[in-house]
């Protein structure tokens, strides 16, 4: 089916296959945003939002925006850095994480950056990776290559690499130690800055971003009821200090409450443990599906 762009609408583009695409779609159907997908497909329109969905290639993205030919884009800090475009950067999405690191073989002798200097390392971040190294005052010879630079030592192409690790897997098949992370990267949301700029734009932007961070907040989030001895409620209140003030509801039997409150899913473990050793019993946790402050 052949569709074309239609120019009332908020544009945004996200990437067509890869490791950002299904967190892409996730984010922007839990926005409430209704919209056919299927693979192959380079264009959808929301049906309950004015939005304009393009699948592109993540590398592509980037200069979509610093165009103006999307408004929006979802994709990795990374690349948004390495092609240097001219982009506001709004929000981390809390997805595609990784890090940019620079990694050498297990007995090279090479214990950090230092030892890098004359040496060869192999990217495909040339621009990120001169610029860490400029700003340390260290030379390397940067080498660009554009897919399976972790086999570049073991050929002799590279003394060392700097590429995107996730669980770090595929630098200890090659037997690869990382010795410095250059760049925390996640998936970001970016604007067109013109588009800020403009009213009615700015206005449908800002909908979808509140939309998106109450989804994200939600899932840093969780709901937890418990019953307690209505002699524990103090310590129960100092337990969860700078939290909203929790609900306290009262049970049929007069001794015992129940306390019903969100926890931040950073202190979770945390914070149960204490309400436990404070008398806290029955607890019962649950998701919390969007959080609008
Ligand atoms: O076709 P298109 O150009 O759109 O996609 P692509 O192949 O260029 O990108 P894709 O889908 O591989 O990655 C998209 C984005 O996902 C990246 O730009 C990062 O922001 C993010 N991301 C998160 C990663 C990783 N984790 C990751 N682990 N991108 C790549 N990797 C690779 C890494 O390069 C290395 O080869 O995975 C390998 C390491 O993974 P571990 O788990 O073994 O450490
Ligand atoms: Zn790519």
């Amino acid at each position: 089916m052949y569709m074309e762009l239609n120019g009332d609408n908020l544009k945004i583009a996200i990437q067509r296959k890869g490791r950002l695409s299904q967190g892409s779609l996730e984010l922007l159907k839990a926005a409430g945003i209704e919209f056919d997908f299927s693979e192959g497909l380079l264009l959808a329109r929301g049906r309950n939002y004015p939005i304009d969905i393009l699948f592109l290639r993540d590398d592509d993205i980037p200069e979509y925006v610093q165009d103006g030919i999307t408004d929006l884009g979802v994709v990795g800090l990374n690349v948004v850095r390495e092609k240097g475009a001219e982009v506001a950067t709004l929000d981390y999405l809390g997805f595609g994480s990784c890090e940019l690191c620079v990694a050498v073989p297990r007995r090279s002798g090479f214990d950090s950056l230092w030892d890098l200097a004359g040496k060869r390392i192999a990217t495909s971040y040339p621009g990120i990776l001169r610029d860490y190294l400029s700003g340390k005052g260290l030379e390397a010879r940067v080498i660009q290559i554009n897919g399976s630079v972790e086999i570049t030592p073991s050929l002799n192409v590279a003394d060392a690499i700097c590429d995107l690790v996730s669980t770090g897997s595929t630098l200890r098949i090659h037997d690869l130690v990382p010795i410095e992370t250059i760049l925390k990267s996640e998936a970001v949301l970016v604007a067109h800055r013109a588009s800020l700029g403009d009213a009615r734009k700015a206005g449908l932007i800002e909908r979808l971003r509140t939309r998106l961070l109450s989804h994200l907040e939600a899932r840093k989030t969780k709901y937890v009821m418990m019953n307690a001895p209505r002699s524990a409620l103090e310590r129960i209140r100092s337990i969860l200090p700078g939290m909203k003030s929790p609900t306290i509801v009262p049970l049929a039997d007069p001794s015992l409450i129940a306390v019903h409150t969100a926890v931040p899913e950073e202190y979770f473990w945390e914070v149960i443990e204490k309400l436990k050793q404070a008398g806290a019993t029955d607890m019962l946790v649950v998701p919390v599906e969007k959080m609008v402050v």
